[in-house]
């Protein structure tokens, strides 16, 4: 396909929402993009979520973060809530834009399944694998900022901002083994995933995703003078 899939993942509170929303403002005003739409190498930049990036995702999240849910939501169904999300995701927001030749910028995707149902919630691996392949359907992500960050420092940003959803309020024990579940994934997949210091500053964190992003931007696709 002729775009590509950048995606964001760690634990709560880690600054992705936030990193995502600067690597987009510098994007679209850089060189680098501007060269690569003229050549026509790319045709944009858009940003999306996990969950939540299509209309039904946005039912799906209220359904997997409002507290309220909470005590009667089963792990497998909790599972099965995320892939639905991502299987309509897949399809009617990431492919296209994908094969439209857009940049994708996603907060959360695959890894956050295998860390959080199965490493959080202890569910089986293979199955998890299985649904992501059912919900993602090929589409995989090129390159991923994990944005690493102690389980604690994380929490204590997001409890700065007020009411923690179902998730942050799980006991700490499940973030620590989400936390193992990041480390595990980013020693099985050096080749596409890039481990950031995250408790350094905003401007920091960002300077560093942008530098990186624009590395493998010219990697992929070279100024046309120097092919
Ligand atoms: N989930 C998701 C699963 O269990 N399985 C799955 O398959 C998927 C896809 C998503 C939840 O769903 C779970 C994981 C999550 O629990 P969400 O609201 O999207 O819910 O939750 P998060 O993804 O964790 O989003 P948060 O908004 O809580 O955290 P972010 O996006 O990592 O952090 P951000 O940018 O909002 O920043 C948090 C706070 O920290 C400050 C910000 O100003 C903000 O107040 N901050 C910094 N402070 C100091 N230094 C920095 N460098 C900072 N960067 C940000």
């Amino acid at each position: 396909m002729p775009g590509k899939l950048i995606v964001f993942e760690g634990v709560e509170g880690c600054g992705k929402t936030t990193q995502m929303q600067r690597l987009y403002n510098w994007l679209i005003k850089s060189d680098v993009f501007h060269r690569l739409q003229t050549e026509g190498h790319l045709q944009g930049v858009v940003m999306t979520r996990e969950p939540g990036g299509t209309d039904l995702g946005k039912v799906l999240r209220q359904l997997l973060l409002e507290q309220t849910v909470g005590p009667s939501l089963q792990d497998r169904t909790e599972l099965l809530l995320y892939a639905a999300d991502r299987s309509q995701h897949v399809e009617e927001m990431i492919r296209p834009h994908l094969e439209q030749g857009f940049l994708v910028l996603c907060d959360r995707y695959t890894d956050s399944t295998v860390a959080y149902q199965g490493y959080g919630r202890e569910l089986d691996l293979s199955l998890i694998q299985q649904l992501n392949q059912i919900a993602a359907q090929g589409v995989k992500s090129e390159l991923t900022f994990w944005l690493k960050l102690e389980v604690e420092l994380g929490l204590a940003r997001t409890q700065k901002r007020g009411k923690a959803d179902r998730i942050e309020q799980a006991e700490l024990a499940f973030h620590h083994r989400v936390q193992r579940g990041f480390e595990a994934l980013a020693a099985a997949h050096p080749e596409r995933i890039v481990a950031i210091d995250a408790s350094l500053s905003e401007a920091v964190v960002s300077q560093t995703i942008q530098t990186l992003l624009e590395q493998k931007l010219n990697q992929w696709s070279p100024p046309l003078s120097t092919n």
